[in-house]
């Protein structure tokens, strides 16, 4: 077993039974030209999020860890794509509209694809997910119970919706979630600061808060394939 210190408690891990899980680290969220662009946001508030992700997942890739990727996205016909999705609020481009890394937010477009810093390598899985939450109409449930996954070291975006929703599923299925909070980005500040304090309150509500260097030194002492 493994510990990192976090909030609110010591965060403990048996790395054959844990995943890193990179949540919708996506061009249409962390480039211009994309959807979290078209509805407003600076991408710029994401991208500090992308050099200690590189790290951990080194780290994590080094030492013997499952790694699961997830994107949301829709299929081209936006047959999973709810009306009420679709069509709220006043973004300058809608889902399905052509922007300038191809139809905003559709599977097989050169912007709905992972940024090129954090590409997936060979035998990870990636998880195309039509909502917020990454268990939500995926196959990420049976993904994790084949591999006997029992904890989750949660990075990606956005903090307060996807890294959120996924976090609160996992925790109701009775996976113990570690937030690295220089790993997930929000595009508001203060969701940043309170949407992991949410995590964390109440003697860990939803889960725990770390930091990825703590975690990476935790990992550099051992390797699942050492300690097997
Ligand atoms: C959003 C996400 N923010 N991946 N998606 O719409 O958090």
């Amino acid at each position: 077993m493994r510990s990192v210190d976090a909030r609110p408690s010591p965060y403990t891990f048996d790395p054959a039974t844990t995943a890193l899980l990179v949540i919708d680290m996506q061009r249409d969220f962390l480039e211009p030209g994309g959807f979290g662009e078209s509805l407003g946001n600076d991408v710029a508030e994401l991208r500090r999020t992308i050099p200690p992700l590189a790290a951990l997942l080194t780290a994590v890739r080094a030492a013997g860890l499952t790694v699961i990727h997830t994107r949301e996205g829709h299929r081209p016909d936006l047959s999973d794509c709810p009306p009420a999705k679709l069509h709220r609020g006043a973004p300058s481009k809608r889902i399905g509209d052509p922007g300038p890394n191809g139809r905003i937010l559709i599977r097989g477009e050169y912007g709905h694809d992972i940024i090129d810093e954090l590409r997936p390598v060979a035998g990870e899985p990636v998880v195309d997910k039509p909502g917020k939450g990454a268990f939500y109409d995926t196959e990420l449930e049976s993904l994790l119970a084949e591999r006997g996954i029992r904890s989750l070291l949660v990075t990606g975006v956005t903090t307060e919706v996807c890294v959120h929703t996924t976090v609160r599923e996992a925790n109701d299925r009775g996976y113990e979630c570690l937030v690295l909070a220089d790993c997930v980005g929000s595009y508001f500040p203060e969701f940043q600061r309170i949407g992991l304090d949410m995590i964390a309150a109440q003697g860990g509500i939803f889960g725990w808060v770390g930091d990825s260097a703590d975690l990476r030194h935790a990992l550099h002492t051992t390797s699942v394939l050492q300690s097997s």
